[in-house]
C-alpha cells in the first residue's frame, strides 16, 4: 500500500502573536523572530528530505510568507500554490485586536478559555460596520458571510474540511506530497478531522508556531501513528522536542 506524506505548518510568530492580541482574519505580518522560526522550519524539512509537490495556504500574509520561506530553503518556490480563505485562521469576531491578557482581566479566565478553546461557543460577533467584517475587505469579494460574523472551531471545521476533501484529497490520492501553511485554529480543525479527535480533547490541543508537523497517511487517508508523536496527534513535529513543548506551553499561557 502507498504512503502519503502531508506537511502541516502553522505560520511563525506574527507581530500580533508577539503583542498578544487576538488576530483571526487581521492581516498582520510575521515578527522578526517569526521570519527566523520559519526559515529554520524550512531547513528541518530539507534535512528530512521532504519535498512538497504542491502547497496550500490562506489569504493571510503570515501564512503565505511562512510558505515562501519554507519553500525557499528547499529551492521549491516554483511549485504550484493554492490560496484559499477556507484555510484562514478562525475569525475571532469582536475579540480581534484585543489584548488577550486584558480580555482575561475584563471577562475572566474561564470565559476567555471558552472563547479560545471551546468547540462550539463562538466569540462575540462583528457586524458589517466593523473593519473586521470580511465584507469590508476586497479579498473576500464574491463570498457570502453572515451580517453578524464570528467563528467557533466547529464552524471553522465546516469550511476547512470541505476544502480538504474537495481540493486537497484528490491531489494526495494522485500521489502528491502536499504542504499546508496555515494557522493555530484552522490547523486544529484539520487535525481534529484527520486524527478523529473528540470535542473535549481538542480543547486541550495547542499548535506551536513555525514547526513542521509531518503526517504519513494510508490509502484511506488515515494517519499512520508516527514515532515521537505527541498525543492526541499521530503526526510528528520536526525539531528539538523540548523546544517544541515549550512553544506549545507558550501558546496555552497567552491567557493565564
Ligand atoms: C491566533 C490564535 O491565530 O490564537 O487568531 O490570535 O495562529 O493565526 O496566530 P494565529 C489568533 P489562539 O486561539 O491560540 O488564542
Amino acid at each position: 500500500a502507498d504512503k502519503h506524506t502531508l506537511v502541516l505548518v502553522r505560520h511563525g510568530e506574527s507581530t500580533w502573536n508577539l503583542e498578544n492580541k487576538f488576530t483571526g482574519w487581521y492581516d498582520c505580518p510575521l515578527s522578526p523572530k517569526g521570519h527566523e522560526e520559519v526559515k529554520e522550519a524550512g531547513q528541518l524539512l530539507k534535512k528530512e528530505g521532504i519535498k512538497p509537490d504542491i502547497a496550500h495556504t490562506s489569504l493571510l500574509q503570515r501564512a503565505i510568507r511562512t510558505l515562501w520561506h519554507v519553500l525557499e530553503q528547499s529551492e521549491l518556490m516554483w511549485i504550484p500554490v493554492q490560496k484559499a480563505w477556507q484555510l484562514n485562521e478562525r475569525h475571532y469576531g469582536a475579540l480581534q485586536g484585543l489584548d488577550k491578557q486584558e480580555t482575561v482581566d475584563k471577562f475572566g479566565k474561564d470565559q476567555v478559555l471558552v472563547w479560545r478553546r471551546s468547540y462550539d461557543v463562538p466569540p462575540p460577533t462583528v457586524d458589517r460596520s466593523s473593519p473586521h467584517h470580511p465584507d469590508n475587505d476586497p479579498r473576500y469579494a464574491g463570498f457570502e458571510f453572515a451580517d453578524e460574523f464570528t467563528e467557533s472551531l466547529a464552524t471553522t471545521l465546516d469550511r476547512v474540511v470541505p476544502y480538504w476533501n474537495e481540493s486537497i484529497v484528490p491531489q494526495i490520492k494522485d500521489g502528491k506530497t502536499v504542504m499546508i501553511a496555515a494557522h493555530g485554529n484552522s490547523l486544529r480543525a484539520l487535525v481534529k478531522h484527520l486524527d478523529g479527535i473528540d470535542e473535549s480533547t481538542i480543547s486541550e490541543l495547542n499548535i506551536p508556531t513555525g514547526t513542521p508537523l509531518i503526517y504519513e497517511l494510508d490509502d484511506n487517508l488515515k494517519p499512520i501513528p508516527q514515532e515521537g508523536a505527541i498525543a492526541p496527534l499521530q503526526g510528528r513535529y520536526l525539531g528539538d522536542q523540548d523546544a517544541i513543548r515549550a512553544r506549545i506551553e507558550g501558546v496555552k499561557n497567552q491567557t493565564k
